[in-house]
């Protein structure tokens, strides 16, 4: 079999599209780099102390895990010195991170969540990273929230890596949605899947069950009809999964088609949601688009939203295509169920 590297695959990738893009390019491999140090260090567990509390907060008032401190660190300081980049965001800093005046900036613009599905790292369940490339309109002036206040439509690169059983890393840039394996003899990330894509139906839903009472009533409804199967509106069963690690959940949609769900309920309807918009589900909406799925707020297209603040939660419902559409139809028609 062609072993074709990320390295490979990226630069074959500009000449097709007769762009020379080497920031880019660069970007994407050095947070390749830093995911293969991630997973590393997920992969030590107990024996390289990594397990357990930080003893300390996020922006959004978690406590952290060390290895959200230490991920956090890892693409901090991987990404700053190359030259590609004019800031970063994290789910685990409050203000974005300006590039050290001693190096060189560019004209790009890195958020990412360093490390995905935290409350599964002391249970030894699949976590991963989340990113989201775009592009600053202006990096010769000082870096601001307002820099990264574009539309998820604005993304020219999003991708996530999953540490489990084998590290993958899913990226798109625009042009499809492709699945690497790192090969740890090699320390390389080899393309094993090109061009996923979502199948349009499907009967296997993701959502976390234990909120069923405080959804919206459109919600409660879909939910439902799918938990009421063949005796249901719906005329056959459905099957549901969660592992609670959202890269886990839609990685597992991209295989095999699905339905993931953290819709807004009376719990989080202050907050607007539970997961966030900048680094969790516009690179998640973009990387489903690609592969042909669909992703909405149950309301509205995720990646269409105007992004107000740079922790700003929402409520997502992605996956395959006509469940998605369903769900936002019983939520644009306010349906009583
Ligand atoms: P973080 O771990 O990055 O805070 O992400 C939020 C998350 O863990 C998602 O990965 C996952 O889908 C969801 O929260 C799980 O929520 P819950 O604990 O309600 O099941």
């Amino acid at each position: 079999m062609r072993r074709i590297t990320l390295t490979r695959f990226l630069i074959e990738a500009q000449r097709q599209q007769g762009a020379q893009n080497n920031d880019l390019r660069l970007l994407i491999e050095v947070v390749a780099r830093a995911c293969k140090a991630i997973s590393v260090a997920i992969g030590k567990g107990s024996l390289g102390g990594v397990l357990g509390e930080a003893g300390s907060d996020n922006v959004q008032g978690e406590a952290q895990k060390k290895l959200d401190v230490i991920s956090n660190e890892i693409l901090l300081e991987a990404n700053e010195w190359g030259g590609h980049l004019a800031g970063m965001a994290s789910e685990e800093m409050e203000l974005p991170h300006a590039i050290p005046s001693h190096y060189p900036r560019g004209e790009y613009l890195l958020l990412f969540d360093p490390l995905d599905g935290s409350s599964n790292i002391d249970v030894n369940i699949s976590v991963g990273t989340i990113f989201s490339v775009l592009k600053c309109a202006d990096s010769s002036c000082d870096l601001h929230d307002h820099d990264f206040m574009q539309k998820g439509t604005r993304q020219v690169a999003a991708g996530y890596t999953v540490y489990g059983p084998s590290t993958l890393l899913v990226l798109t840039l625009g042009n499809g949605v492709h699945c690497f394996t790192l090969d740890r003899e090699l320390g390389s990330f080899v393309l094993t899947r090109e061009n996923l894509s979502i199948p349009a139906d499907t009967r296997e839903f993701a959502i976390n069950m234990s909120n069923q009472r405080f959804w919206e009533k459109p919600m409660q409804r879909y939910v439902n009809e799918l938990v009421a199967g063949k005796e249901g509106p719906r005329g056959t069963d459905f099957n549901m999964r969660w592992v609670a690690s959202m890269v886990a959940d839609v990685h597992r949609i991209l295989t095999r088609g699905g339905i993931f769900m953290y819709p807004l309920d009376s719990k989080t309807v202050a907050q607007g949601g539970k997961l966030r918009l900048m680094y969790e589900a516009n690179p998640m909406a973009f990387i489903v688009e690609q592969a042909g799925g669909a992703a909405t707020t149950g309301r509205e297209r995720i990646l269409d939203l105007e992004p107000t603040g740079l922790h700003q939660r929402v409520p997502v419902v992605l996956g395959s295509k006509n469940e998605v559409e369903r769900v936002t139809r019983y939520h644009q028609e306010g349906s009583e169920g």
